[in-house]
């Protein structure tokens, strides 16, 4: 018996070998181990550890997953869905089993409400929530109402018996889009109160902001579910760090035109067409955590996603800028270290910082304070004034 055998027997399971996964996942077996090795190295896994990736799905039982829709625009279900990988959507509804999915399911009525009572009266314990949209909490929550019941109230039945929770969108993360103040003088709070998940349950929770979020973070976020029993390292705010542990600014590949000084100044400008940093129409990739530039969206290639297509990150994903900054406003920067704090392949480990690593701090000191000066030095010029600058140097060496 081989190990693969070995871990489907400990489970449980039936197992019946490469020929029947092809079959149930539409897909050929390296087309499925090239999947696996992307949700890997998404997650920040080791070498090697497509493997293990590739032996939860194959073997483990999808896990029944509750999903609730609230103050939304299903964003979040359609991107999961209408990837133009066409096998990832088969990859999500066989990786999970899609017990209650109001927009999705076949019953409607009192049917799908008994389908959400008997999928969580099976899996008491064991089935994950996931929470799209935001809720609503003015008026005791009249504002979403499902099968007679407030989304508050829905909300904390579900949650209570659930395994993990998981927060997808930005609207069921921290309140997004619904939760912005109308532009009424004085107005404190958004028309229906809408809040984010943790704030009603009282305890953080797994969040996936986005407006859509990215579907390979929610898959990976499954995934490692799946693979290793529990949920991925989160911040403060519940962002799996695979995912949100990153400034934009710091992975973009307009960095270098950042760094250089080379902005575009008005879209459809000679420095937007050549694809200069949108820092100066309003990017807000310096405050936004998340990994966009480095996963793009839908696999529909490489730089598909704002930036990469030629529009400043609103910052979508993150509270406080996404929905409530001018979309045009200068970013605030949080870091303008250059790339170089990122870390080494091999960190030094032990007590106190070794001379390597010693060295590695003063780089990365002094790369902030000379990030500084660039920086201040940069944001003075568009790539007009670079240009300008560039023609009298040219002339000035010209003439020596
Ligand atoms: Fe829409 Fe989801 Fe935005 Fe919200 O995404 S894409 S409004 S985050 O909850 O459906
Ligand atoms: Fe990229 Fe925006 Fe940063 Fe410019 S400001 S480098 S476009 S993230
Ligand atoms: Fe949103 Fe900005 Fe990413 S707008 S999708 S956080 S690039």
């Amino acid at each position: 018996m081989n190990e693969l055998d070995n871990v489907t027997k400990l489970r449980n399971l039936d197992w019946e070998g490469p020929a029947d996964l092809e079959r149930r996942l539409e897909m050929p077996r390296r087309d499925f181990l090239k999947f696996c090795a992307g949700i890997a190295g998404t997650l920040g896994l080791p070498v090697g550890a497509e493997a293990a990736v590739a032996k939860a799905i194959e073997s483990a039982k999808r896990p029944s997953v509750i999903w609730l829709h609230f103050q939304e625009c299903t964003g979040c279900s359609e991107s999961l869905l209408r990837a133009e990988h066409p096998t990832l959507e088969k990859l999500i509804l066989d990786v999970i089993s899609l017990d209650y999915h109001e927009t999705l399911m076949v019953a409607a009525g009192h049917q799908a409400e008994q389908a959400r009572k008997d999928a969580m009266a099976a899996n008491k314990g064991k089935y994950v929530l996931v929470v799209e949209g935001a809720i609503p909490t003015k008026q005791n929550g009249v504002f979403c109402k499902i099968g007679g019941h407030t989304a508050i109230d829905m909300l904390k039945e579900c949650a209570a018996d659930a395994a993990a929770v998981i927060a997808i969108g930005s609207c069921a993360s921290w309140g997004g889009m619904p939760s912005t103040l109308p532009s009424i003088p004085g107005a404190d709070s958004s028309p229906t109160g809408a809040s984010g998940v943790a704030e009603i349950l009282g305890k953080p929770v797994v969040t996936i902001p986005g407006c859509p979020p990215n579907p390979y973070n929610f898959l990976a976020t499954v995934v490692h579910f799946l693979t290793f029993g529990a949920l991925p390292a989160v911040d403060k705010l519940g962002r799996p760090l695979f995912a949100y542990g990153r400034l934009i600014h710091e992975n973009c590949e307009r960095r270098a035109h950042f760094d250089a000084g080379r902005f575009a100044m008005a879209f459809g400008d000679e420095g937007h067409r050549k694809g200069y940093c949108l820092y100066k129409l309003g990017c807000k990739g310096p405050e936004t955590y998340a990994n966009c530039p480095t996963l793009g969206f839908g696999d529909a290639g490489e730089s598909n996603w704002p930036v990469g297509c030629g529009h400043p990150c609103i910052g979508c994903s993150e509270q406080g800028v996404g929905f409530t900054k001018p979309i045009h406003g200068m970013a605030k920067m949080l870091n303008v270290a250059p790339p170089l704090q990122f870390p080494r392949i091999s960190e030094d480990v032990g007590k106190g910082a070794g001379f390597a690593s010693a060295a590695a701090l003063a780089a990365i000191a002094g790369a902030a304070a000379g990030g500084a000066v660039m920086l201040a030095k940069n944001l003075g010029l568009s790539h007009e004034a670079a240009e300008l600058q560039k023609a009298k140097d040219d002339k000035q060496q010209a003439e020596v």
